[in-house]
């Protein structure tokens, strides 16, 4: 059963994850973890933090002579950034897990709630996902995402203008990023029950990245607008090739299954909720009013969240082919495809 869990605070000793279910026999390679943990932290509008850590995966069981043994695989990111990690606070800041998180564990120190409901926690799942793409790209799927606005600007100039306006402003700016998937088969996911449906799964991942707001998958909500012979993909058949469309506007997905196409699915990300100009707000000790916490943060973050849209979906994805081809050992799994194709085909 492939699943994983992540531990660690931002500002804790180290971030912390387990996947289980890897099929074993896979290759790898701990530089290529190190690549995507790169990619995470840079994009124009991130803040001081990214300067201070250098995230470097250390794999702690799972793999031998660097391929996985089947057992979970789990991997260590020390934090560099540890000063905070005993400060107290109480200014509460809106638009972050602080006052939800603090009445919810009866906490009086918002660093209680903050230190886990930070992003930091999502360089333990680029981490595993890099290993799902490992897994995905020996059956030739591959994984990729664009940034297509931020503040509403399509230009790579008029972005960065919007970033560097926004930090002239001590505001943040937001986003829209989209990933796509190509090579998949059709069937991954299933239509006989609700929590089997793959785009659910997928849309569960996309929005337990934090700032997401909003997921839309082919044409997403513009299908409201149009008629039904604008939006279904028609079909054809060509022997040799199988099944073909014309379109993608179901963006590679029906009934809740992969239907063979790319999928292409699109997230809202909201603007940081830390801004150097803070809120009006309120502390949680005295009750009176106070400005929100601001100890330090980035400006935008769409870029990274694309990249971690990228891991979740691989993970996403990867779970779903080892449950349907099964997940003991790379030589199966590939056996199982092919099986499926030759009788699809
Ligand atoms: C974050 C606040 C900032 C970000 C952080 C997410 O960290 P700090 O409070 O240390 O300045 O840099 O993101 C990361 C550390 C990261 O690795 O992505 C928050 O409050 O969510």
């Amino acid at each position: 059963m492939w699943r994983y869990l992540t531990a660690g605070e931002s500002h804790g000793k180290a971030e912390i994850s387990i996947l289980e279910g890897c099929p074993a026999n896979l290759t790898i390679s701990e530089d290529e973890i190190n690549k995507e943990l790169a990619r995470r932290q840079a994009g124009y509008g991130r803040g001081e933090r990214m300067k201070i850590e250098a995230d470097k995966a250390e794999i702690l069981s799972g793999v031998r002579n660097g391929k996985t043994i089947g057992s979970p695989i789990s991997i260590s990111i020390i934090n560099k950034s540890t000063e905070f990690f005993d400060k107290a606070i109480t200014q509460i800041r809106p638009g972050h897990a602080d006052l939800p998180g603090a009445l919810k564990y009866n906490q009086s120190d918002i660093r209680n709630i903050l230190e886990r409901a930070s992003a930091r926690e999502t360089a333990s799942r680029v981490a595993l996902g890099a290993i799902a793409k490992m897994l995905l790209r020996e059956f030739k799927i591959s994984i990729n995402s664009r940034v297509l606005d931020i503040g509403g600007k399509t230009s790579e100039a008029d972005q960065k203008k919007a970033i560097d306006q926004a930090k002239k402003d001590g505001d943040t700016v937001g986003g829209v990023f989209e990933v796509t998937a190509t090579g998949l088969p059709p069937g991954l996911g299933s239509h006989v029950q609700w929590d089997r449906r793959l785009t659910g799964m997928l849309a569960q991942a996309i929005f337990s990245i934090p700032a997401i707001k909003g997921v839309e998958f082919g044409q997403g909500f513009e299908v409201a607008l149009l008629p039904g012979s604008k939006v279904h993909d028609a079909l054809s058949y060509k022997a040799g090739q199988g099944f073909t469309r014309q379109t993608n506007n179901a963006g590679g997905l029906e009934g809740g299954m992969t239907n063979g196409e790319p999928l292409v699915l699109r997230a809202a990300v909201k603007p940081i909720a830390t801004m150097i100009k803070p809120l009006d707000s309120v502390d949680l000790a005295s009750k009176k009013p106070a400005k929100a916490l601001v100890e330090r943060s980035d400006i935008c973050a769409v870029e990274p969240a694309a990249v971690i849209g990228e891991a979740v979906v691989a993970l996403t994805l990867a779970g779903a082919m080892v449950e349907k081809f099964g997940g003991d050992n790379l030589a199966d799994m590939l056996a199982a495809i092919k099986h499926y194709k030759t009788r699809i085909s």
